[in-house]
C-alpha cells in the first residue's frame, strides 16, 4: 500500500508542473501581442523551456520509481518475516524426486527430510506446518532462485561450500553430513572408483558432484567419459537403462535412488568417498533476523531430541520441572523469541506437528524411511556425532 500511494506522487507533481508551465506560456503570449517577431521568439523559448522542464520531470519521476522499486525489493528481503506473515505461507525450494529427502506421497503431498524443515519453519512462524508453497527447483537453478530473493528458504540436498556461501545465500547449521560416491552395475566387476578408467559416468549438472568428478578424473588420470543431465532422476534413469557404466552423486542420494530400482542387488556402491557434502538449508542474503529464525528452529528440533521431547510428550514436558526443556517449549524464560518477534511457544507447534530431529530422521531417512543407519556423524553430539547447534539460552 505504502508503495502504490507514493508512486502516485511524482505523476501528480508532473501534472501540476505541466499545467503551471502552460499557464505561464499563455500569459506570456497575451502580454506580447504588439510585436509578432518578438512574440514568436518568446513563444518558442517558453515552449522549449516547458519541454525541457517536462523532460527533466519525467526523468526524475522515472528515477524515483526505480528507487522505489529497489526500496520495495529491499524491504521485502529485509523484513521477510512480515512479508511471510502477510502472505500466510512460506515459499520453500525443494525437489520431488529423491525419496527420503524430497518426494511426493500417494496423495501428491511433498514429504521428506528436506521437506520437513520447510514444514517446521512454517509451524514455527505461522503455527501451521502445511502453510508452505513448495517450489520444485532444478539443481542448476538453486543459485539464481536464492539470489533473486523469490524464495524464503531452500532445502534441496544442497552442499554448503565457500563459493555458494559467498554468492548464493546464508547457510544454516548442517542438517546431514554426506560425501560423494559412485554406483556401478555388479556385473561389471568393478571394486574401486580407480577402476573407472574408460567408463562412461552419468552426473547431474549444477552440482558439486560434477565439479568433484572432474577433479577426481584429473587427479587420478582416468580416461572416463562424463554424460551430464539437468535432473538427477533423468541421469539416474540413463544409468539404469545402461547408457552409463556408473552414476555418481552424494552417497545418501545413491542409497535413495537405489530404493526405486526393481533389482537393487544388481548394483554396488563403491567404497570411495571423494568429497565432503554437508547438506544444509539456505536462505537468501539480506535479512539476518530471518536467517536467525531458521537457525533457531533447527536448534530447537536438535535440542528437543537431546532433551527427550518428541511429538507425543510436548504437553507433559511443558508442565514438568525440567528447566531446559521448559525453556525450549516456551513455558518459562526466553532464548531469543522476543527479539525475533516470534511466539514464545513456537517450538510446541513445531514438535507437535513435525517432530524433533530424530523423529524427522527416522521417518524419512532411517528405519521408517530409506533405511540409512544414523550412527556416526549424523547422530547428536551427545552420542558422538556432529549434529549440534547453538545452545538455547
Ligand atoms: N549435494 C550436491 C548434489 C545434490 C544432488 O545431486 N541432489 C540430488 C539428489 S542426490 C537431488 O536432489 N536431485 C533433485 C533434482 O535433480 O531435481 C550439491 O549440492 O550440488
Amino acid at each position: 500500500m505504502r508503495f502504490s500511494s507514493a508512486r502516485k506522487n511524482p505523476a501528480m507533481k508532473l501534472l501540476a508542473l505541466t499545467s503551471s508551465l502552460l499557464i505561464s506560456t499563455t500569459l506570456l503570449l497575451s502580454a506580447c501581442t504588439s510585436d509578432s517577431g518578438a512574440t514568436q521568439v518568446a513563444l518558442e523559448r517558453a515552449q522549449a523551456t516547458a519541454a525541457a522542464a517536462i523532460a527533466e520531470r519525467n526523468a526524475a519521476s522515472e528515477r524515483a520509481n526505480e528507487a522505489e522499486d529497489r526500496a520495495a525489493a529491499a524491504e521485502a528481503s529485509t523484513n521477510r518475516l512480515a512479508t511471510i506473515q502477510n502472505r500466510g505461507k512460506i515459499t520453500c525450494a525443494t525437489g520431488n524426486d529423491t525419496p527420503g529427502f524430497h518426494s511426493l506421497d500417494a496423495s501428491g503431498n511433498s514429504v521428506g527430510f528436506d521437506v520437513d524443515l520447510c514444514r517446521a519453519v512454517a509451524a514455527a512462524i505461522l503455527s501451521d506446518a502445511d502453510a508452505v508453497e513448495f517450489r520444485f527447483t532444478d539443481l542448476a537453478e538453486r543459485g539464481p532462485a536464492l539470489q533473486s530473493g523469490e524464495i524464503d528458504l531452500m532445502n534441496l540436498t544442497t552442499t554448503w561450500t565457500s563459493n555458494r556461501d559467498i554468492n548464493w545465500g546464508n547457510f544454516a547449521p548442517v542438517m546431514f553430513y554426506d560425501g560423494q560416491g559412485f554406483m556401478t552395475r555388479k556385473d561389471l566387476g568393478i571394486e574401486s572408483a580407480l577402476e573407472l578408467d574408460g567408463a562412461a559416468i552419468c552426473v547431474t549438472s549444477g552440482t558439486t558432484t560434477e565439479l568433484n568428478l572432474a577433479d577426481y578424473i584429473r587427479q587420478h588420470n582416468l580416461d572416463a567419459e562424463t554424460t551430464v543431465f539437468e535432473q538427477s532422476e533423468v541421469a539416474f534413469d540413463a544409468y539404469g537403462s545402461g547408457q552409463c557404466d556408473a552414476f555418481t552423486t552424494d552417497r545418501s542420494g545413491l542409497a535413495s535412488l537405489l530404493t526405486e530400482f526393481p533389482n537393487p542387488e544388481d548394483h554396488v556402491i563403491l567404497p570411495e568417498i571423494i568429497s565432503e557434502e554437508p547438506l544444509t538449508p539456505v536462505v537468501p542474503h539480506g535479512d539476518e533476523a530471518w536467517f536467525d529464525i531458521v537457525k533457531i528452529v533447527m536448534a530447537g528440533i536438535i535440542y528437543a531430541e537431546a532433551y527427550g521431547i518428541d511429538s507425543s510428550n510436548v504437553d507433559q514436558v511443558a508442565a514438568s520441572d525440567n528447566i531446559k526443556a521448559k525453556r525450549l517449549l516456551g513455558s518459562e524464560g526466553d532464548f531469543g523469541q522476543e527479539a525475533l518477534g516470534i511466539k514464545k511457544t513456537f517450538m510446541q507447534d513445531v514438535i507437535k506437528q513435525v517432530g524433533n530431529y530424530g523423529e524427522i530422521y527416522e521417518r524419512n531417512l532411517g528405519t521408517d524411511g530409506i533405511g540409512l543407519p544414523r550412527k556416526g556423524r549424523n547422530d547428536l553430539w551427545i552420542n558422538g556425532g556432529q549434529i549440534y547447534a547453538a545452545p538455547l539460552r
